[in-house]
């Protein structure tokens, strides 16, 4: 066959593998076995070279004619398939009702939303929520609520100090004693807000955790209503199924003083080896009492003249109860599962 023959059977032959391929991926075969470096026009053009010289530089010519029209048939092609399967995705049916993926929502925490709560409880009774700082001198945390500095109650408060009078408060009660310097009474305020101690963390404690406090200043106020006022905030808290009982204690600040605890919410009262309670069936929630005679004196109220209450409460071993949780390290755990299911 000479060149010109050649060139019009490759021509051929390339047209036919135009027609017959379907879509992007076909057509590059086909530009890969006649337009590709050792493809049928490379072999071609190799057959120049047994021409006399004479004539080559019209063969020459003559293959890159063929060759522009074939890349050029191919351009088209390609052009055309891209063409069609845009259109054939466009198209396609889109099923409305199909189920979307649902995105992540936040939500507020279990323990927040319990903190929220009391405070909602106490600032429907008139209560103002007041906060303070977490980084208290031994004065507030102690010695203004009669726990003077040989005081064994002292060790119960197991606290993390920063200088030798300086610590982060191991409990809510120094704003007891804040709020009654800046305020003469009658004072009604409950403090929401973070504490610290060097307790070993096991299912029911946490070095760092949430309180509640409460104080009541006024004439006449007396333990009726802390129990009335602290009952009320359980049911609205728990629901009034949740057992609540009140257990005489002792408290430097307080006096009578009491415990307030309910129902263990792993073995739900049952006790035995039950690693939450540890075999009372009971989980204490928090401290109570009658504001005690020297801690009113410490910011010049008159005992004489005015009476109050105050509690404290343990804010993760309130949502522990609410929320039938089975140890107060999950709330700390970052679990989104966990989490979500208290949502
Ligand atoms: C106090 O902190 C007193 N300030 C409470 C108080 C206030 C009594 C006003 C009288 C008048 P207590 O150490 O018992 O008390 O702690 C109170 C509550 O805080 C506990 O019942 C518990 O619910 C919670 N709590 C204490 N330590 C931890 C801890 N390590 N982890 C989690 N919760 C804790």
């Amino acid at each position: 066959m000479n060149l010109a023959d050649n060139l019009e059977d490759l021509r051929a032959r390339f047209e036919d593998a135009l027609k017959n391929s379907a879509g992007a991926s076909s057509l590059d075969a086909v530009r890969v076995a006649f337009l590709g470096r050792s493809g049928e026009v490379t072999a071609v053009r190799r057959s120049i070279g047994k021409l006399p010289p004479a004539e080559r530089p019209a063969a020459g010519q003559r293959i890159n004619e063929a060759v522009e029209q074939m890349e050029r048939a191919l351009n088209e092609a390609q052009a055309n398939a891209q063409a069609l399967e845009v259109g054939a995705s466009l198209s396609q049916r889109i099923d409305v009702t199909f189920p979307s993926i649902k995105p992540q929502q936040g939500s507020i925490h279990p323990m927040k939303r319990v903190m929220h709560d009391v405070c909602a409880y106490f600032e429907r009774h008139g209560f103002a929520v007041v906060v303070g700082p977490e980084i208290e001198p031994d004065y507030y945390n102690f010695d203004a609520l009669n726990i003077p500095p040989d005081h064994p109650a002292r060790e119960g408060f197991d606290s993390f100090f920063l200088t030798p009078n300086l610590l982060l408060r191991p409990h809510t009660s120094p704003m007891q004693i804040r709020t009654m310097q800046q305020h003469r009474p009658p004072v009604a305020v409950v403090v929401p807000g973070t504490c610290y101690r060097r307790d070993a963390v096991d299912a029911r404690h946490l070095f760092q955790f949430n309180q509640c406090e409460g104080l009541l200043i006024d004439e006449g106020v007396h333990m009726g209503h802390l129990k009335g006022m602290l009952t009320g905030m359980c049911r609205e808290i728990f629901g009034s199924e949740q057992q609540v009982r009140f257990r005489p204690s002792y408290f430097p600040f307080t006096e009578p003083s009491a415990e307030v605890d309910t129902t263990c919410p792993l073995c739900r009262g049952a006790g035995g080896e039950c690693r939450m309670c540890g075999g009372s069936g009971w989980i204490e929630l928090g401290g109570a009492g009658m504001v005690h005679p020297n801690v009113l004196r410490n910011v010049e109220y008159d005992p004489d003249v005015y009476s109050g209450w105050a509690f404290g409460f343990g804010v993760e071993r309130m949502a522990l109860v609410r929320y039938d949780v089975d140890d107060i390290r999950r709330f700390f755990e970052n679990d989104h599962a966990f989490l979500e299911q208290l949502a």
